[in-house]
């Protein structure tokens, strides 16, 4: 093995949704490995600050706008991308959101929304890109899965539903694109700290931590919640020549709480 494997120097990485949050410390690195950073965002806006972030830890990164779950979009996007930069090496499927709401109270229309964006526009971006990886004669794609990929709880049924589809979509493109030197994996991150689980970590109105966030520390071995960083070296390793015999594998980075059956009650 030659230390050089890890290395990302040249290669040209999209990070879906990476304006904040996984998808921005995943993309910063990349950018540290040496490749160059291409990542979107559902509104202008968002995609400035992106900008500005990314120039902060000097890193001149490429953003624009685009809805993933439209697929006119996101293939003017790609078509941008491969003017611009001549090729897609890397695609992470990152942007994703969440409704918290009880099933039965759930309408149809918000259980598609997360549909939508979870795992119809990892399908969406990855069909697009893959015949360019196919010309280039490689790729990687890393489909940012989650527990709920495995497990189920209270409010999340659509986003389980999505998660677990988009775990088997992952699979999927190993089986259907390995012979083109194209590897699909996933990670499956904890609990991360950022602005889609803020809700489930806000202090309480006595200053007390939120019941679910004393649950999750208390579940989770390394009793901690994650931090985007922690999920830097395992997408680094997914997206680099270290992984070439590395397909179709969903790699959890959780802290190790899909192995704890959880403390006896005291
Ligand atoms: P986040 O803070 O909510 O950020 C999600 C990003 O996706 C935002 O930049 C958002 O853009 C973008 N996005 C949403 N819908 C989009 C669309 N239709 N088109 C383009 N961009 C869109 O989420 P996060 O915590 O960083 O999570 C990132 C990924 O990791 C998600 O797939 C999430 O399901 C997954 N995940 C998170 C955790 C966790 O504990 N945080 C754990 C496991 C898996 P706007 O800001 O414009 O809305
Ligand atoms: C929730 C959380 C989780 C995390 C993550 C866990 O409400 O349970 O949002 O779903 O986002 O997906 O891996």
């Amino acid at each position: 093995m030659d230390p050089k494997d890890f290395s990302l120097e040249g290669k040209v990485a999209w990070v879906t949704g990476a304006s904040y949050g996984i998808g921005f410390g995943i993309a910063s690195a990349y950018a540290k490995m040496g490749a160059k950073i291409v990542f979107n965002d559902l509104h202008e806006d968002k995609v400035a600050l992106g900008i500005e972030s990314y120039k902060k830890l000097g890193i001149d990164a490429y953003g624009f706008a685009c809805d993933v779950t439209k697929e006119e979009e996101v293939k003017a996007a790609v078509e941008k991308i491969i003017a611009k930069f001549g090729r897609i090496d890397i695609l992470v499927n990152n942007a994703g959101i969440i409704k918290r709401i009880p099933m039965t109270e759930m309408s149809a229309s918000d259980f598609r929304a997360v549909v939508d964006v979870d795992l119809n526009a990892p399908f969406i971006c990855a069909k697009t890109v893959i015949p360019h990886m196919i010309k280039q004669g490689h790729g990687k794609i890393i489909n940012i899965c989650s527990m709920m990929s495995e497990l189920g709880r209270e409010t999340v049924s659509a986003y389980a539903a999505a998660k677990g589809g988009l775990k088997m979509l992952t699979k999927n493109i190993a089986s259907e694109y390995g012979e083109y030197n194209i590897q699909c994996n996933g990670i499956g991150p904890g609990y991360i700290a950022t602005p889609q689980t803020a809700p489930l970590r806000e202090r309480q109105p006595d200053g007390s931590r939120h019941p679910f966030d004393a649950f999750i520390v208390a579940k989770t071995p390394a009793g901690r919640w994650g931090t985007p960083e922690d999920l830097q070296g395992p997408a680094v390793f997914l997206a680099s020549d270290a992984s070439n015999f590395v397909n179709g594998h969903i790699l959890y980075v959780d802290g190790g709480i899909l192995a704890y059956i959880g403390k006896q009650p005291q």
